[in-house]
């Protein structure tokens, strides 16, 4: 196909009969739903997490469906946090800027990185089903799971970052039309955020390639643990950042035209995301405060990076507040608060975006808590940092991804939401499950209830003996997990409801915001705009070359000081079934 003929024909006015906007919405729907169906799947099992921490133990009645905790938590944290988040963003963070940009992506390369995720999938679901693989979602050696899981994943991780082409010819396509532009906002934090990735991903791509794939098929006999948890690492912090940022690509792209107001900042947002990439690689091993083999003086420069990454997210709570802001006072918001009320929470896609970014600043002093050496002590490998992790990607990613299906599926299908009513009930309970699910982990985590633990198989008594002091803080994990269920379960019924039964209307458009002195369209047929003023800082960021090369930079100076030792003192451990 020729993309630049499709180009000048595929959005604006014109392009809802084109066949490629056709094609692009299916595909963009394909995305939707299997990453739809793999939340179905782990937000039907996290339930039974919570109620394991509250001392009701469900896995024996589950059987043979799921063998054990460990085998469901497996499921839970592999179908949530990578193919629920993959499946979403990879569609979304080419369907956004193909609609920004208005030019068509290359459908045949976007369906390959579908295609070889897809098959990933069903990989590691085969594997986790039959109880081979319950390896947990971070798949530490020498735990050992079979191949079918380990080259799953390998795909899936493949596929993920099939966008990155796709997004780089897309904007190349872009710029031959108009010459001397900045990148146009939804792409450019789209395109970083796939830069990014694409860098991290080196480190579990050699993790798997190299040592886990070859050892699970039997080529090699024995691995090196900490290498591979570095390794992990590595891809392991950026991987938060890549749930996070396609959140705040709706946040700072989307949020702002649906509340009815202005994005108070554009260079906000550029100088958010490329701080995001340049920090996210070097800090992965603060994941591994409490490992052996790092220097202390390397544990005090990773609490720095650890700061320094999380300040772009205080950049993004001032500016998105204050764009919230400007929206409720143009509503008739007065006085402190008054502003926050005026928002149109009668929206679900709206709700359940600034619900998110509330729970986040409990995700991000729980953040800050994790990333300080001496308190990192005190809260790893306890039920803290699931408390933590699940008013972040629990919340921030998954609610904001509710909140684009809320529009994004009426906006595909031409069908209606079945009921806005049902859909503000579904975001609302996540919203209250959630924070009480994560205050309880959290809070029982200070009492050192450990993490990923079958607690609840314990004898009544010795389960009490050990944990009895913290019996509130547990009953509100098992009372939060509840809230979700019912949450979870009234999103899909509008989810797939509103995909086969809701009414025909016509289709709302990708609700872009226009930023303060931004101009209100950048579709490659929109008159150029030559005065587009952007400050030298800006200009500078638009170099996405310039910050791959200081962000593989820094990732070296981290990484090669760390795995260098490592790979001189080897260990080599043979693998463990321990399920
Ligand atoms: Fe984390 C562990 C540090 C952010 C996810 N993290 C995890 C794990 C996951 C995870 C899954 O340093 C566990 C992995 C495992 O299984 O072992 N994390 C941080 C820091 C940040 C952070 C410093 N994490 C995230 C995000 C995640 C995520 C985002 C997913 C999406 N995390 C750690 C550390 C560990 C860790 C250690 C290892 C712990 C251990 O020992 O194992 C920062 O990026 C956070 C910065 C965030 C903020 C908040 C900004 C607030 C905003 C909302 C504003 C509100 C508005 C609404 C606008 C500073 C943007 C207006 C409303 C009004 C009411 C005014
Ligand atoms: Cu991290």
């Amino acid at each position: 196909m020729n993309i630049e003929i499709a180009a000048n024909t595929i959005p604006s006015a014109v392009s809802e009969s084109d066949s490629t906007a056709a094609s692009m919405r299916r595909l963009m729907l394909a995305f939707l739903i299997t990453g739809f169906s793999a939340l179905l799947i782990g937000a039907t099992i996290g339930p039974f997490q919570a109620l394991n921490y509250g001392g009701v133990d469900v896995y024996p009645a589950l059987r043979p469906l799921l063998q054990s905790y460990y085998q469901g938590l497996t499921i839970h944290g592999v179908m949530n946090g990578y193919v629920f988040t993959f499946f979403v963003t990879c569609g979304l963070l080419v369907y956004l800027p193909a609609r920004e940009l208005g030019v068509a992506p290359n459908l045949t390369m976007w369906r390959t990185c579908f295609a070889v995720m897809a098959i990933g999938a069903l990989c590691v679901l085969y594997a986790m089903a039959d109880n081979s693989s319950s390896v947990l979602w971070t798949f530490y050696p020498p735990l050992k799971g079979s191949p079918f899981f380990y080259i799953g994943i390998t795909l899936l991780a493949l596929g993920s970052t099939m966008p990155l082409p796709i997004l780089l010819k897309m904007r190349a396509t872009w710029r031959r039309h108009r010459p001397g532009e900045i990148t146009p906002l939804v792409t450019y934090m789209s395109l970083i955020t796939m830069l990014m990735w694409g860098l991290a991903g080196v480190g579990v791509m050699a993790e798997l390639v190299l040592q886990l794939d070859p050892w699970s098929l039997g080529l090699i006999g024995t691995v090196d643990p900490i290498v591979n948890r570095t390794l992990f690492w590595l891809t392991g912090h950026p991987i938060v950042y890549f749930w996070l940022m396609p959140a705040y690509v709706s946040w700072y792209g989307l949020l702002s035209r649906q509340v009815g107001g202005k994005l108070i900042s554009d260079p906000m947002a550029r100088i958010t995301f490329a701080l995001l990439m340049i920090f996210a690689l070097p800090v992965g091993t603060h994941h591994q405060f409490s490992d052996p083999g790092f220097s202390s003086i390397w544990r005090g420069i990773l609490v720095v990076l650890t700061m320094s990454v999380a300040t772009p997210s205080l950049v993004t709570a001032f500016t998105i507040g204050l764009s919230l802001e400007y929206a409720g006072r143009l509503r008739g918001g007065q006085g402190w608060f008054g502003w926050f009320r005026a928002l149109p929470w009668g929206d679900p896609s709206v709700a359940a975006q600034v619900l998110a970014a509330v729970t986040f600043i409990l995700g991000g002093a729980t953040g800050i808590v994790n990333g300080s050496w001496q308190l990192n002590a005190i809260v790893h490998n306890t039920t803290f940092i699931p408390g933590h992790f699940h008013v972040t990607v629990g919340s921030v990613t998954a609610m904001t991804f509710m909140a684009i299906s809320f529009w994004m599926v009426p906006h595909l299908t031409g069908r209606q939401l079945i009921s806005r009513r049902l859909a503000l009930f579904s975001v609302w309970t996540w919203f209250v499950g959630m924070t009480i699910f994560a205050v309880g982990m959290s809070w029982a985590g200070l009492y050192g209830v450990p993490r990923r633990a079958w607690v609840s198989a314990l004898p009544h008594d010795t389960y009490h003996a050990l944990y009895g002091a913290a019996s509130v803080p547990l009953a509100l994990v098992a009372a939060g997990g509840v809230l979700l269920w019912v949450a979870s379960y009234t999103f899909f019924a509008v989810f797939f409801g509103t995909l086969l039964f809701g009414r025909r209307a016509a289709p709302p458009p990708v609700p872009f915001a226009q930023s303060f002195g931004g101009p209100a369209s950048f579709t490659i047929d929109s008159p150029p705009n030559p005065a587009q003023s952007a400050s030298p800082l800006i200009r500078a960021l638009d170099h996405v070359w310039l910050l791959t090369g200081i962000t593989t930079l820094a990732a070296i100076a981290a990484y090669i000081p760390i795995l260098w030792p490592f790979l001189h003192h080897v260990t080599r451990a043979p693998g463990w079934i321990l399920w």
